[in-house]
């Protein structure tokens, strides 16, 4: 079976030869996720170099829509407006399922509207678990937030629910889709978003 870390190392040996063709790598101490954030300017380019610099994303970009359309293919990954979602199919309590997301450098499913919380559902029936979602209830019992500490702008709260009264500050999805407050302590199915 292709690996995840297979198809990231396709994309960052894609970069890099992109790098090296254009002759624009950043120097020594300096990475290209630094080229990238920290450049006041964009480089001038010659209009060749242009050409040249079109033509390997139009490349690039054909070669990203077609991993995903494996990845999708094995139901490796969901696609859901500009998120992808992906579960490494474990169960761990609320901070480790966070803590794996940021280290792949996504954060936990988060739904937004019924779309995506219905992309969130299918990976949920897919392993047949209860999965955290990226919301918690703030220091306001019953006030439930984004983690990035925004307010909710969607819910799909299950009836009755959310009931924990300051005690469960963590929330599920259950397998039809809706949410349930929950202890932070369960084990529950990790999902991420990118
Ligand atoms: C359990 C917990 C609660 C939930 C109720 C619903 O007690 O999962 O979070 O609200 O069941 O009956
Ligand atoms: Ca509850």
């Amino acid at each position: 079976m292709l690996s995840y870390s297979f198809y990231t190392l396709t994309a960052v040996a894609a970069l890099l030869v992109t790098c090296h063709a254009l002759c624009k790598c950043p120097g020594p101490g300096l990475s290209w996720r630094d080229g990238l954030k920290g450049q006041p300017h964009p480089p001038r380019l010659s209009d060749s170099q242009d050409t040249k610099f079109y033509d390997v994303l139009v490349n690039l970009k054909h070669r990203l829509s077609r991993l995903e359309g494996v990845l999708a293919l094995k139901e490796e990954i969901r696609e859901v407006g500009e998120k992808m979602l992906a579960s490494n199919g474990k169960r761990v309590d609320f901070a480790s399922a966070l803590q794996s997301c940021e280290d792949a450098g996504g954060t936990l499913a988060t739904p937004t509207n019924e779309e995506e919380n219905k992309a969130i559902l299918g990976i949920v029936k897919q392993y047949n678990q209860y999965a955290y979602l990226g919301i918690k209830e703030g220091e306001i019992s019953g006030q439930f937030k984004y983690i990035n500490g925004m307010p909710l702008n969607y819910t799909n709260w299950h009836r009755y629910e959310p009931n924990g009264k300051g005690r469960e500050k963590c929330v599920e999805m259950y397998t039809d889709g809706s949410w349930n407050d929950k202890k932070c302590n369960q084990y529950r199915l990790t999902i991420c978003e990118f």
